[in-house]
């Protein structure tokens, strides 16, 4: 071949590359994939104190929301929602255990900002819920308002979002108070329920979770007042974006499963549709949705089969035993703020 025809050639399969879409073939697993592949569990950091989203019981075994979103992520990358080490963490060790590669994901009530997208070097999965953050108080304190709580002390956990915004709330309503912080939020609630705190704050959904867990939930009143927004869902290192991919469409595909019906129960009976939309979003037949992933095409089909889809995962961890209710958490089409992007 003559020098410019060979040069010509490896031009043409050049930009034949380049325009070539990404196929499982030819995208490499991020080194996080890859690591949990070889090592036949993902690792998850978790909440161990905070039944409904993050538990440890007796016998050593894990449950919850955000548990599920642990097992979720597995299935899709291995095939088994229980090859999942858990690795329980503290508010405040989260960007410790998160940049050291201690954990590769972390699904613990975490509160998606600015500074910790940038400073914690994450990406940050699609929100799993919504939440604000609540005040909680003792039922017969009597106290009903931030202003009832003026000169008074305020209790929470270190690391979190809960405790600038505590300080935002009652600096702008021109209100003094103590605010006392504490390793563990259950040291804040040890301290409020000796007398030592006049009040407890943290998200809503933690609130609800102590108060509906504790041995007399009438004597805890939560104060009619939402603080902030605290959109809470799973993350993991911005080193491996292959990884992070997989663990956003996980979550979209959650949400996307619970729009078109599908459930544990029923996945089965979807595998033989004629909707091509839903072809695609199960891996059926030419229609591969996880070869963009790098994952099986069929991932949704084991994490459904696995954890369920999110209305599931929710009625499961947070309506049954908390009462809780779907609220902004219910799926766009509800009226809610639940909305997957298309799966094609
Ligand atoms: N969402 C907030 C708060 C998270 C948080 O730490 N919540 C408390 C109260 S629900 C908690 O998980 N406590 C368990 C513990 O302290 O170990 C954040 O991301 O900073």
């Amino acid at each position: 071949m003559g020098k410019k025809l060979f040069v010509f050639v490896m031009l043409l399969a050049l930009s034949a590359l380049m325009v070539a879409p990404l196929s499982a073939q030819d995208r490499p697993l991020g080194e996080i994939t890859q690591r949990i592949i070889d090592r036949g569990s993902l690792i998850c950091g978790v909440n161990e104190v905070l039944p409904g989203f993050g538990f440890k019981n007796e016998a050593g075994e894990f449950s919850g929301f955000d548990v599920d979103i642990c097992k979720a992520v597995a299935a899709a990358i291995l095939g088994d929602a229980n090859a999942v080490t858990y690795r329980a963490t503290t508010g405040a060790e989260r960007p410790t255990v998160l940049a050291s590669g201690e954990i590769d994901l972390l699904s613990r009530n975490t509160t998606w900002t600015l500074s910790r997208d940038v400073d914690w070097g994450t990406t940050f999965a699609p929100t799993a819920f919504y939440d604000g953050q609540g005040v909680m108080v003792r039922t017969d304190s009597g106290i009903a308002t931030l202003e009832d709580l003026a000169g008074g002390i305020i209790c929470t956990n270190a690391g979190t979002t809960t405790e600038l915004n505590i300080t935002d709330a009652m600096q702008s309503r021109g209100l003094e108070f103590t605010l006392q912080t504490f390793q563990e939020f259950n040291g804040a609630m040890a301290a409020f329920n000796e007398g030592g705190c006049d009040a407890v704050t943290t998200d809503i959904s933690g609130l609800v979770s102590t108060k509906g867990s504790s041995a007399d939930p009438g004597s805890y009143a939560i104060l009619d007042v939402v603080l902030s927004k605290e959109p809470l869902g799973p993350l993991s290192p911005q080193s491996d974006a292959q990884f992070a991919d997989i663990v956003r469409w996980v979550v979209y595909g959650l949400i996307q499963a619970e729009e078109f019906g599908i459930t544990s129960e029923n996945v089965d009976s979807f595998l033989t549709s004629e909707d091509p939309s839903i072809q695609r979003f199960l891996g059926l037949g030419e229609n591969l949705s996880g070869t963009y992933l790098g994952i099986p095409n069929d991932f949704m089909v084991t994490v459904i089969r696995s954890v369920g889809n999110y209305g599931e995962i929710y009625e499961r961890n947070l309506t049954t035993p908390f009462g809780l209710a779907r609220g902004v958490n219910a799926l766009w089409t509800d009226g809610g703020l639940m909305y997957s992007p298309p799966f094609r």
